[in-house]
């Protein structure tokens, strides 16, 4: 008999497919959004569970399925885990590292430009039809070749984004986080390690890439807001939480700081009324690694994990790999 897996959100038909050639599936491709309650129920008996960012996996779910023996996950952040919970019921977890670094990177970049440049801004007044005449300052931004990008978090993604700054736009790229990248790695990425309060003061443009975990809640909000160049942009393509929204929506009103834009909210996908309403925001709903051939590679990631796991003993981005032992 094949195992049991549940596939908890829709997904490539072809990626479905490969899976039901080794398991039994049971997928959600009418994608419903599922309660906690719900997921547990469609959890029931199975081995193995396909999740996305949305699926929160943690202790009263772990101990209401019991048979449950790994959880891969379609996103190379796992917040929506409790690795703690899931080690200690032994269940593996993974995720999909790798896959969407180029892509995300290429995203948060696009979102910088954007940002720096009121594209979205300016595509608003256009479409309004309050087009009228040209005019010398109209939509007059930051500049973004030449300048200072800081990045706080310097994992993959981080590292993608500081070579696009460096090399591509010509950027001083500084950078923090816990731990310094060696000099080569540094060299590479044209980037160099600075405190955090120094990367606050001293960036045009601050790039959040840092995961989320409780001690990254609200990293920024206003006291690291006022720290900033008043014509500084923020991007946040890391997670929600990461920024305190509704400090950050009133510093953009203030203008503490010059523009932000956001893949990523508190609470999504509701976002902040108040970031709804200021203009100097670009808003996007959580699409950084939205690449037909990304979405399709970290589908098969997270599936050739369950089909490593559970037929081959052998997972490939094993987040806990002391559940193996
Ligand atoms: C996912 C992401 O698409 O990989 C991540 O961590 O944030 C996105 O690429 C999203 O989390 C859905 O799983």
């Amino acid at each position: 008999m094949k195992p049991a897996i549940l596939v908890a959100r829709a997904v490539f038909p072809e990626v479905l497919e490969k899976l039901s050639q080794h398991f039994d599936v049971t997928s959600n491709q009418e994608d419903i959004l599922w309660t906690p309650a719900e997921l547990i129920q469609q959890l029931q008996g199975k081995t193995g569970a396909f999740t996305t960012g949305s699926e929160r996996i943690d202790a009263a779910v772990l101990a209401s399925c019991p048979e449950l023996k790994i959880c891969a996950n379609m996103a190379v952040g796992f917040n929506n885990f409790d690795l703690t919970a899931m080690t200690a019921a032994g269940v593996l977890a993974t995720n999909t590292p790798d896959v969407l670094t180029e892509t995300t990177a290429d995203f948060g970049f696009a979102l910088l430009l954007a940002t720096a440049r009121r594209m979205a801004e300016s595509e608003h007044f256009l479409r309004a039809g309050l087009w009228n005449r040209w005019r010398y300052d109209m939509f007059a931004g930051a500049e973004v070749h030449g300048s200072t990008l800081g990045i706080l978090g310097m994992g993959r993604i981080g590292q993608g984004i500081a070579k696009r700054g460096a090399h591509g736009f010509g950027m001083k790229v500084i950078y923090h986080n816990r731990s310094r990248l060696d000099a080569a790695r540094e060299a590479a990425c044209g980037a160099s390690w600075v405190s955090k309060p120094e990367l606050l003061k001293t960036c045009d443009h601050l790039m959040l890439v840092l995961p989320y975990s409780p001690q990254a809640h609200h990293t920024i909000g206003a006291a690291e807001l006022a720290q900033m160049k008043p014509t500084a942009t923020l991007v946040n393509i890391a997670r929600g939480g990461i920024v305190d929204d509704a400090a950050l929506a009133a510093a953009l009103r203030q203008g503490v700081i010059a523009a932000a834009g956001l893949d990523v909210f508190e609470g999504e996908p509701k976002v902040h009324p108040d970031l709804l309403t200021v203009p100097n925001v670009v808003l996007t709903p959580h699409i950084a690694s939205a690449t037909t051939p990304t979405r399709l590679a970290m589908a098969n990631l997270a599936a050739d994990n369950l089909i490593g796991y559970l037929v081959h003993g052998k997972p490939l981005t094993a987040l806990n790999p002391q559940v193996l032992s």
